[in-house]
């Protein structure tokens, strides 16, 4: 099986004063997509930002940067249903009414770097229907073993039906810490037709992306992640961060998917 490599060009915290190259708005973001997508990104994790850098979940900002994207490459787009931490749930779940390929799905509360990420289970069970009747793929931010169960939970329930996809995010202040020990945990316990990445935010990034691809997981790269390609230097581009990290993939004789075998992969309808 190949490698889907995600980009998140942008996220919801870094500025411009903390790296220049971060992409804020739509016009950026699609740019900052298309030179990813020609170094090896299968699928495009989005955040917008209003014209003041601050995270937001407006429509037409969103519906514009879909637009261009669209317009630049056949990326597969999965719209973040986090958004921003300062930004109601009610809000952040209206993005899926774009109807992208896929979206996510953060299953649970928690302490969230200084602040507080709120899931509330009946909000998080409304979304979740939605995205099922909407046909949209979710991808399950799981950043504790804990999260995991309620995904499980939620299958249980009929709200999330095919293979789970995941995302095991590590790092986070808040969620599980980026250490490879965590790492096989959450791996050993994925039901086993699961689909799943490594987001690995700050510092460990380059390395629990490598033991994740190793341990036949995708990845994920870009400025959401790290501001930085090697310790002390900022990240020219995000396209630079999804050629290291397809060139990990290269490097460990790992075939990296183009958007029909991520659209296989992840079990999206074409
Ligand atoms: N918005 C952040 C607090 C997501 O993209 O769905 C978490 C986040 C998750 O970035
Ligand atoms: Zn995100």
């Amino acid at each position: 099986m190949s490698v889907v490599i995600t980009v998140a060009p942008t996220g919801p915290i870094a500025t411009k004063s903390d790296n220049p190259a971060l992409p804020t708005s739509p016009e950026e973001i699609a740019d900052a997509v298309a030179g990813a997508y020609e170094a090896g990104a299968a699928v495009a994790h989005i955040h917008l930002r209003d014209e003041n850098q601050r995270p937001t979940a407006d429509q037409q900002i969103a519906r514009r940067a879909v637009e261009l994207i669209r317009d630049r490459c056949p990326i597969l787009i999965q719209l973040s249903t986090g958004v921003g931490l300062t930004v109601p749930f009610e809000e952040r779940e209206r993005l899926v009414e774009l109807r992208p390929e896929m979206a996510t799905l953060n299953p649970c509360s928690m302490t969230f770097a200084g602040g507080e990420f709120r899931n509330p289970p009946a909000d998080v069970r409304r979304l979740a229907a939605r995205m099922k009747d909407l046909g949209i793929k979710p991808e399950l931010e799981i950043y504790d073993t804990g999260h995991l169960d309620e995904c499980l939970r939620l299958r249980d329930e009929g709200l999330l039906g095919g293979n789970l996809q995941f995302s095991i995010v590590m790092g986070v202040r808040g969620g599980m810490a980026a250490t490879p020990d965590n790492l096989t945990t959450i791996v050993r316990r994925l039901p086993t037709d699961a689909i799943w990445q490594i987001i690995a935010i700050g510092r460990n990034n380059l390395q629990l992306t490598s033991i994740a691809l190793a341990l036949g997981g995708n990845a994920r790269a870009g400025m959401e992640d790290t501001l930085h390609v090697r310790r002390g230097e900022l990240a020219t581009s995000n396209e630079q961060l999804v050629r290291r990290a397809a060139g990990l993939a290269t490097a460990l004789e790992l075939t990296v998917a183009d958007v029909s075998a991520a659209r296989d992969q992840l079990g999206l309808t074409a």
